[in-house]
C-alpha cells in the first residue's frame, strides 16, 4: 500500500499501564493505516476545550510550523467540539482514533455490506463536525441560533439543508444494508435447508490474533488474507470444509480492539449477530504475546463484545502461535487460562503449523442423529448399544427396540450392524 502522507502523532502521557497498553495499540494503528510518524509527541489532557493546555498548543503549532499539508493524529477520541476546536486552534488536518480506524476499516473492507456499514458509521462520525463547520461558517456558533428569525420554516436556512442531506443519506444506506441483510438471511435459509446437518463455527478474537490464519489451515486454503497489520480481515465470509463426513461451515470475523467505538460495533452487528449464532464459537488467542496481563486484557476485549451479542454458544479458547514459546511459556499460559475460564474448552495449537487438536476437540461438537432400531431380544446387543450411543427411550415387547443417537452415522451404523451380525441378533434400522 502507498504510504499515505506524514504525520505527527500525539499521545496522552501515559499514567498506567493501560495508558501504556493503548499508546502502543495506536501506534501499530498509525503503522497499519500507511500514515508515516515523523515525530510522536506525549502530552498532558488537561483541558476540556482543547484537550491540551494553551502553552502546549503554541508549542505544537511551532512544531507544525508553515506546513500546510501537515496531518496530526490524536491517540484518543475526541468530541465533535473538540476536533473542530483543535483544527481551527492548529489550522491543520487533526485525526483522531475514531477517524483513524474508520480510514482503515474503509481501506479493508471489500464486499459490498462491509462498505456501506462504513459509509454509515463514517456518516455517524463527519455529520456532526461538518455541522460545526458549516455553523462557524455561519458565524452562529451555537444550535440555539439555528431557529432565529429570517431562516424559520423557509426552507433556506443551510443547517436545516444540511440536517436534512444528512437524514436522507442515512436513510439511503440503511436502506441498502436492510436489502443486503436480507439477502444474507435467505442465503443462510438456503444453506440451513441443505445443510441441516452440518457444523457451524465463527472464528473471533483480537486483531492478528490469527483468525485468518486458522481460516486457511482448516480449509486448506489461502483465500484468507494475513497479515501483521491490524484489522485486515473486515468482510465475514463465509467457506466450509469437510472433516470425515461431516461438513462445516465457518466464518472470519472482524478482529476487536481495546476501544473500539461502539458505534462501528453497532455498524457491525447484524453481520456479528448473524456469525455469532453458530454452534461453536472459537476465540483465537495469541499466546506469543509479551505478557500474560496482556493476554487476558486482549481476551476480556473479545469475551465482552461477543457477550454483548450472543452470550449463549458453545466456546472454544484455542491457544494459537505456540510455535513461538518454550514448552515453560505454554504451560504457564494454559494454566493461566484454565484458572481464569474454567468452564470454557481450551486447546493450543499453531494456526501456522499444527492444528489437529483443534479438530480433535471439534468433533466432540458433531451433531447428534437420532435412529430408532428394532432388534430380537438380547441384553448383550442392548448393553452393547448404550454403551456405544446415547439411548434416548426404550420399548420392551415381543421385539425391542429404542430410539439413540450418534456423532459418527457412517461409521456407527456400520459397527451396530456388524456388532448385531457377530452376535445373531436381527436388526431393522430407520432414522429417528
Ligand atoms: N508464528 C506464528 N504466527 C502466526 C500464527 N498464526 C498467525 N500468525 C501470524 O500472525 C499475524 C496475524 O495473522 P492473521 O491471521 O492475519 O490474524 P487475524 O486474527 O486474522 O487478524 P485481523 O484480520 O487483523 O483481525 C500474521 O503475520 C500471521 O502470519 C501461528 O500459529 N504462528
Ligand atoms: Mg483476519
Amino acid at each position: 500500500m502507498e504510504p499515505r502522507g506524514e504525520c505527527i502523532l500525539i499521545l496522552p502521557y501515559p499514567n498506567t499501564k493501560n495508558d501504556l497498553f493503548l499508546n502502543n495499540e495506536m501506534r501499530l494503528l498509525v503503522k497499519s493505516s500507511n500514515y508515516k510518524i515523523m515525530e510522536e509527541v506525549q502530552l498532558r489532557i488537561n483541558n476540556p476545550k482543547y484537550l491540551f493546555s494553551p502553552s502546549q498548543l503554541v508549542d505544537l503549532k511551532y512544531r507544525i510550523g508553515e506546513q500546510v499539508d501537515s496531518i496530526i493524529i490524536v491517540g484518543v477520541h475526541l468530541s465533535a467540539k473538540q476536533h473542530i476546536n483543535l483544527e481551527e486552534k492548529l489550522e491543520c488536518l487533526i485525526i483522531d482514533k475514531f477517524e483513524l480506524v474508520l480510514e482503515i476499516f474503509a481501506l479493508r473492507a471489500m464486499m459490498e455490506e462491509a462498505k456501506i456499514q462504513i459509509q454509515l458509521a463514517q456518516l455517524k462520525y463527519e455529520s456532526p463536525r461538518q455541522r460545526l463547520r458549516l455553523m462557524n461558517r455561519l458565524s452562529i456558533g451555537g444550535a440555539w441560533h439555528t431557529e432565529r428569525a429570517g431562516f424559520r420554516g423557509t426552507g433556506e436556512n443551510p443547517l436545516h439543508e444540511f440536517d436534512a442531506g444528512t437524514k436522507k443519506r442515512e436513510a439511503h444506506l440503511k436502506g441498502k444494508l436492510a436489502t443486503l441483510k436480507q439477502q444474507r438471511v435467505e442465503r443462510r435459509l438456503n444453506r440451513k435447508r441443505y445443510h441441516h446437518d452440518s457444523l457451524y463455527m465463527s472464528i473471533v478474537g483480537y486483531t492478528s490474533a490469527g483468525k485468518s490464519t486458522l481460516l486457511n489451515a482448516l480449509t486448506k486454503t489461502n483465500e484468507a488474507s494475513v497479515s501483521s497489520r491490524l484489522f485486515e480481515t473486515l468482510d465475514t465470509r463465509i467457506r466450509s470444509f469437510v472433516l470425515d463426513d461431516l461438513k462445516i461451515f465457518v466464518t472470519d470475523t472482524v478482529g476487536f480492539i481495546e476501544d473500539l467505538p461502539t458505534f462501528l460495533i453497532d455498524s457491525f452487528r447484524s453481520t456479528l449477530e448473524e456469525s455469532l449464532a453458530a454452534d461453536i464459537i472459537l476465540i483465537v488467542i495469541d499466546a506469543s504475546e509479551s505478557s500474560l496481563d496482556l493476554i487476558l486484557q486482549k481476551l476480556n476485549v473479545t469475551i465482552n463484545t461477543i457477550n454483548e451479542i450472543n452470550p449463549q454458544n458453545n466456546r472454544v479458547l484455542v491457544i494459537n502461535k505456540i510455535d513461538l514459546l518454550t514448552e515453560n511459556e505454554l504451560e504457564t499460559r494454559e494454566n493461566l487460562l484454565k484458572k481464569h475460564f474454567p468452564e470454557y474448552e481450551i486447546v493450543c495449537i499453531s494456526a501456522k503449523e499444527r492444528i489437529e487438536p483443534l479438530t480433535r476437540v471439534i468433533e466432540k461438537f458433531r451433531p447428534k442423529k437420532s435412529y430408532l432400531i428394532k432388534y430380537t431380544p438380547s441384553f448383550i446387543f442392548r448393553s452393547f448399544c448404550h454403551e456405544f450411543a446415547t439411548v434416548e427411550k426404550e420399548v420392551f415387547g415381543d421385539h425391542w427396540s429404542m430410539i439413540f443417537s450418534i456423532r459418527k452415522p457412517t461409521y456407527g451404523l456400520d459397527f451396530i450392524k456388524r456388532k448385531a451380525e457377530a452376535l445373531q441378533v436381527s436388526i431393522e434400522i430407520e432414522a429417528a
